[in-house]
């Protein structure tokens, strides 16, 4: 710089006298400000440039006359040697003045016609383009992500961004555009050499620069109107997805349930949500925005493929994240503009619950007391404590909410069939958790808070057991009635059973455990509900002809039910 200052001083100051110049003179008179590289010797360059007289200022020839910007080799005398010179060092979008002295130009002979002998001559030039035969792809990384599993390779097909300019930044292409991401194979040369080496190495999500020599580009022809011939071609590539056509479905495992016991089959119907997303993270799905979860069977072809296997072996609970490559997943077509063709589809799946249709009420007792003779069956007066949850820990109800423990009798189809079976044959203080399938439980459809095909989680504590008797019985005898019954009624021997007589023998009967009243209801109004039935004259009484009557008259079901 210096050194061309002086020597252009040192011009101007002879000017007027002889005006000889004794060597080249450069005036950079617009620099970038970014210059990454500067012509050297053997360096190709492509530039435009007018060309005038010292003398006159008038202009002999222009790039821009020929349509076409000048391509040449600097330092190696294919120049001539004031532009040789004054060449060097220029940066690409370099706006330089050269003037060259007739000695180091066309001298004293000058050109047939064009130049004269001894003409100074100035070169406005501006540099578009230089590179060197020794020149390689570049490769400047702008940004990675933190974690990158896997990094392109030849045969890869992967789909990317770019934005395509030349060397002084002009743009000639860009997949935004388009709209779509540029999708292809490398390393089979469907891309320019220079790409296809490019794109190597290269993680889902990483940016990079790659900078392309035009022989590993558009060489010498260029391409189409936008790349014209020997173009050096920089791209800023976004790689936004990858696989090769060998991939397998990948399968991690993220969390497991504790003793997890049973896990998914084929023809099992499974409820779990998902988050689907891209390779770059972009997301497309999710159950979670449908508020329910993603329901279907297992293994028969009504999922995705590469879904349908890994739904396979599943816990309840447990957490899966799924990499489904494009030829399992929704292949060359993509869904509308869902999913475009060729994308690699990354799930996140959390499974709530699964069951067949064979599968039973399970049952395991966590506690049961030292004491446990007598257990609850069928028509029994049970009260029990119990939480009711979906099978990934959601609390859907609880007796717990309520002052005191639910009141049921079992038999009566009071609760679900799968809790009634929860229920029976515990012993007063046992707890229990049972899983109750749909089918056991409110079905397909579900009920209040409980969605639709839900296993059930149940945790069981039976508080208190009354035996009860027959549905539409009211008191039974616990083994044979007494035969004949009127005179061991007749308390008192005076062949007539008043209301008081008969309320003393069924309390007798109950304390000596010969029958039982059932639980849970008014004692006193049974009692003369019974007797009220007996007393057929309604005269306030039974006598031994009514009772008779009734015993002969009636099936064994009304002798056990009213007496
Ligand atoms: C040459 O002249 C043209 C117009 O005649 C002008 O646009 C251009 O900037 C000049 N300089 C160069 C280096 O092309
Ligand atoms: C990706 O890398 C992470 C961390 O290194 C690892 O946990 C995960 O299993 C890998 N995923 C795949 C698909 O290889
Ligand atoms: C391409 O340029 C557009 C517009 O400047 C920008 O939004 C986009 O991120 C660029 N893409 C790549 C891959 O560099
Ligand atoms: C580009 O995609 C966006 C979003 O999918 C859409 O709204 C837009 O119309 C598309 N533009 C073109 C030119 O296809
Ligand atoms: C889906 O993403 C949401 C929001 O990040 C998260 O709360 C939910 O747990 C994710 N679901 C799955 C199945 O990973
Ligand atoms: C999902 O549930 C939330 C909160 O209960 C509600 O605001 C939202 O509208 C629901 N969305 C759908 C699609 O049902
Ligand atoms: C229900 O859950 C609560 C809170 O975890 C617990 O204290 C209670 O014992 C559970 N009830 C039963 C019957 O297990
Ligand atoms: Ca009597
Ligand atoms: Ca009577």
């Amino acid at each position: 710089m210096d050194l061309i200052l002086s020597t252009l001083l040192f011009c101007l100051h002879v000017v007027t006298v002889t005006c000889m110049f004794v060597d080249v003179v450069v005036d950079r008179y617009d620099i970038p400000r970014v210059c990454p590289r500067e012509v050297q010797t053997e360096d190709f360059v492509r530039y435009h440039f007018n060309g005038t007289f010292f003398a006159d200022g008038k202009q002999f020839d222009s790039s821009h006359d020929r349509g076409k910007a000048f391509i040449s080799q600097v330092g190696l005398g294919r120049l001539i040697a004031g532009m040789d010179r004054g060449l060097q060092g220029m940066c690409v979008n370099e706006h330089r003045k050269i003037t060259i002295p007739p000695h180091l130009a066309y001298g004293s002979i000058g050109t047939g016609g064009v130049i004269p002998p001894d003409a100074v001559l100035v070169y406005d030039v501006l540099l578009l383009d230089m590179w060197n035969t020794e020149d390689k792809v570049e490769i400047r990384t702008l940004g990675k992500p933190a974690s990158c599993n896997r990094t392109t390779v030849a045969s890869d097909f992967v789909r990317y961004h770019y934005n395509g300019t030349l060397l002084s930044g002009a743009a000639f292409d860009s997949s935004v555009s388009r709209n779509a991401t540029y999708d292809t194979y490398l390393g089979q040369g469907d891309l320019i050499k220079g790409m296809d080496e490019g794109l190597l190495g290269m993680c889902v999500g990483e940016r990079r620069v790659i900078i392309i020599p035009p022989f590993l580009a558009y060489g010498e022809i260029g391409h189409g109107t936008e790349v014209p011939p020997q173009a050096t071609l920089v791209f800023e590539v976004l790689l936004v997805d990858v696989f090769n056509p060998k991939d397998d479905l990948i399968v991690e495992v993220k969390e497991v349930p504790e003793g997890c016991t049973r896990r998914t089959l084929k023809g099992d119907y499974i409820r779990y949500h998902y988050n689907g997303t891209f390779q770059d993270g972009t997301a497309f799905d999710s159950s979670h925005k449908r508020n329910n979860t993603y329901n279907t069977y297992i293994g028969m072809g009504y999922v995705i493929q590469g879904m349908d296997r890994a739904l396979h072996g599943l816990c309840m609970r447990e957490k899966r994240r799924i990499t489904i490559p494009p030829h399992l997943a929704y292949g060359e077509e993509g869904v509308g503009d869902l999913i475009p063709g060729s994308a690699v589809l990354v799930f996140d799946i959390h499974v709530i619950d699964f069951h067949n249709t064979e599968d039973l009420v399970d049952i395991k007792v966590t506690h049961k007391p030292q004491e446990c003779k007598v257990t609850s069956e069928a028509d029994d007066l049970i009260q029990y404590r119990y939480n009711c949850s979906l099978m990934d820990g959601t609390l859907l109800y609880s007796s717990d909410h309520y002052d005191s423990p639910s009141i049921t009798t079992l038999g009566a189809d009071k609760v679900i069939p799968g809790l009634e079976e929860g229920l029976i044959g515990m012993c007063v203080g046992e707890k229990r958790e049972v899983v109750v399938p749909p089918h056991w439980g409110h079905g397909e459809n579900g009920a209040g808070g409980v969605p639709g095909s839900a296993v059930l989680f149940f945790e069981l504590e039976l508080v208190k057991l009354q035996k009860g008797v027959p549905e539409g019985f009211m008191f039974v005898w616990l083994g044979d009635a007494p035969d004949p019954l009127f005179p061991v009624m007749d308390l008192n021997g005076d062949k007539e059973v008043p209301l008081e007589e008969f309320s003393a023998f069924i309390f007798l009967q109950v304390k000596e455990g010969k029958g039982r009243l059932r639980p849970g209801v008014e004692v006193d109004a049974v009692i003369e509900e019974m007797f009220n039935n007996q007393d057929r004259n309604k005269d306030g009484k039974i006598v031994e002809d009514e009772l008779k009557l009734q015993v002969d008259e009636e099936s064994e079901q009304v002798r056990r039910d009213e007496l």
